[in-house]
């Protein structure tokens, strides 16, 4: 049995210099614990309040997480990264100089004899197909194309804003967004998973639904939440 951890929402640069140094510290304090504990390790969108990645260039600012996370992968911790609406920009950096394995879709997965869905939790509100045709947009290949173009110092001011807008639409969703995604967690424990973990509300949650288990993993923000799964099943629990 392994001991397998997922984090999501860290919106790495939403804050003030100073806020993102006490999140990151934070953040490199957990990832130094998860790196002698851990098998596997799952962040499942929104890492950065913003990621545009060129083909030879990255946004700065983040490198203290970018090396830790190098560092624990190459320490043999499987890292996975299921990318959310504000970091679904990336190409193959996280993949070929970090070690992640890195998905643009929510998919399912086996850990430790269960079955567990994986989504980054967006686009789930009910009546929110405006969303999800923007979604198909914003993350098609020609439009990545086009905006590649921009100059980074450009493209990166653009995508902080439309993060902005995004957080706002965001929060003025939730609550339809909260029932969807309780919706679907449903459906999809109907089809035979044990756990589906998401992440997108900031609103840490662990919720049994007939034979499953519904996770909401909080963020990195305010409530610091973290779900771990180990020989007796899974918890979330409080960074302290
Ligand atoms: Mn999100």
């Amino acid at each position: 049995m392994e001991n397998i951890y997922f984090i999501s929402d860290a919106h790495l640069g939403l804050g003030t210099r100073e806020e993102e140094r006490i999140k990151e510290d934070r953040l490199l304090a957990f990832l130094d614990y998860i790196g002698n504990d851990a098998a596997q390790f799952f962040i499942l969108g929104d890492l950065f309040d913003a990621w545009f990645e060129y083909r030879t260039v990255i946004p700065k600012g983040f490198h203290r997480i970018l090396a830790k996370l190098e560092d624990i992968s190459r320490r043999g911790i499987i890292i996975h990264f299921l990318v959310g609406n504000h970091d679904c920009w990336i190409r193959n950096y996280f993949r070929d100089e970090l070690g992640m394995r890195t998905y643009l879709h929510p998919f399912g997965i086996t850990l430790n004899g269960k079955k567990i869905y994986l989504h980054h939790g967006d686009g789930l509100a009910n009546n929110d197909a405006g969303y999800r045709i923007l979604k198909k947009i914003l993350r098609s290949r020609f439009s990545i194309w086009l905006y590649s173009w921009l100059h980074p110092d450009l493209g990166l001011k653009l995508a902080r804003s439309s993060s902005k807008t995004s957080r706002h639409y965001t929060a003025n969703k939730h609550y339809g967004e909260g029932d969807g995604m309780v919706k679907f967690a449903e459906q999809i424990i109907g089809t035979g998973y044990d756990v589906v973990i998401m992440g997108h509300r900031h609103l840490p949650t662990r919720q049994e639904i007939s034979n499953g288990i519904y996770i909401n993993l909080g963020d990195w923000i305010r409530s610091n939440t973290y779900a771990k799964l180990d020989k007796n099943g899974i918890v979330l629990e409080q960074w302290k």
